[in-house]
């Protein structure tokens, strides 16, 4: 894959009549290079791929990226803006697209103070020219190798699922399950990155994005996980909620139209839909009902590399559905108070409709 989304970049330098882009996100180095760990930077020309890091990296870069040149820049340049400085100079580069939504300004302005050192004695000043989602556009659509590994991140999402439910029980913490549940996630075969799970309980769940804590689940309460994992890379993101004990009447109809507000938005998304109309389906169920001031109107994201990628779903979209593309739907109703519920699927789109990632059962589980 690599070669091909390295030609993609070059088209995009010819277009934009650039000579250069400079990547510094993390997750853009792995997609582009094929590198899997972190503290690196590309350098990519019409001619030349460098491959900037530390010597902590070098052998693991050389193994994944071998048709990089490899920069080693703490023995040959002393920081890693000096050596991006040194190649821009030494490829007579004048126009640089970088990533303005990532790049630090500290790191841009060293770049910029190395070259102007650099060119005291004479030579042009290099532009540097803001060049956002370039990446992240290319990302959008996955390759039948990155769907299977979606698709693999998925199922180990779903098994560890199917373990912490043995766990749930009165008296043991959020914290305790959390720690569990990624650990079953590990022992099923994920990557070993950590990843922000979410574990909460009781009147907690209202909170869309709260941590686990060191209260005990207790008789009755909701308890709420959303989590995930990275197989290669490639994110998982479910949620499921579920009774401890009996669920009471309103925790019944809540649940239940949460049920309802999940099926209607997976049914109508397709190649070619609005992505705002998926919201507006979201919130049928509850239109007429008192919950309607309770829901949240980010519905779902695209996931890959990183857990919230394009597109975001919501009412302000203005994105329409795009075959291959791999996004989580999770409306959710959330009462200040009293608690949540969330159900969340990892879908990919497909020619006709989608195909559930994530296939957990989503009825009322009483345990
Ligand atoms: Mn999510």
């Amino acid at each position: 894959m690599s070669e091909t989304v390295y030609r993609k970049i070059v088209e995009y330098l010819e277009r934009e009549k650039l000579d250069a882009y400079f990547v510094s996100r993390t997750v853009n180095v792995r997609y582009v290079s094929g590198y899997s760990s972190d503290d690196a930077f590309l350098l990519l020309t019409k001619e030349k791929k460098y491959f900037i890091t530390d010597a902590r990296y070098t052998e693991l870069a050389a193994a994944e990226c071998p048709d990089y040149e490899l920069i080693e820049w703490k023995s040959a340049y002393g920081s890693a803006a000096a050596a991006a400085a040194a190649l821009i100079k030494e490829n007579g580069v004048r126009a640089a697209g970088y990533e303005e939504d990532h790049l630090t300004a500290g790191m841009l302005a060293r770049i910029r103070k190395e070259l102007d050192e650099q060119n005291a004695g004479g030579g042009s000043a290099t532009e540097f020219v803001p060049a956002d989602g370039v990446i992240e556009e290319m990302r959008k659509h996955k390759t039948p190798r990155e769907i299977e590994c979606a698709r693999a991140a998925c199922a180990i999402t779903v098994r560890a699922f199917d373990r912490i439910l043995q766990d749930i029980r009165p008296g043991v913490t959020e914290k305790e399950l959390a720690a569990n549940l990624s650990r079953y996630m590990v022992l099923e075969g994920a990557d070993t990155m950590p990843y922000g799970n979410i574990l909460i309980s009781g009147a907690r769940t209202s909170l869309l994005h709260g941590i686990p804590s060191d209260k005990a689940v207790a008789y009755g309460d909701f308890v709420l996980m959303d989590f995930g994992c990275q197989f290669h890379g490639y994110m998982s993101d479910m949620t499921r909620t579920v009774v401890v004990g009996r669920a009471n009447e309103k925790q019944k109809e809540v649940y239940r139209l949460e049920q309802q507000m999940v099926a209607e938005t997976e049914a109508v998304i397709k190649p070619g839909l609005p992505v705002k109309d998926a919201y507006e389906a979201s919130t049928r169920a509850i239109l007429n009902t008192e919950y309607l001031p309770y829901h949240y109107k980010g519905i779902g994201h695209g996931v890959g590399l990183f857990v919230h990628e394009h597109p975001f779903i919501g009412p302000a979209s203005k994105e329409v559905f795009e075959e291959n593309t791999v996004l989580t739907i999770e409306p959710g109703i959330y009462i200040p108070g009293w608690g949540g519920v969330r159900i969340e699927d990892t879908l990919l789109v497909t020619a006709d409709g989608v195909e559930n990632l994530t296939p957990a059962r989503k009825e009322l589980i009483e345990l």
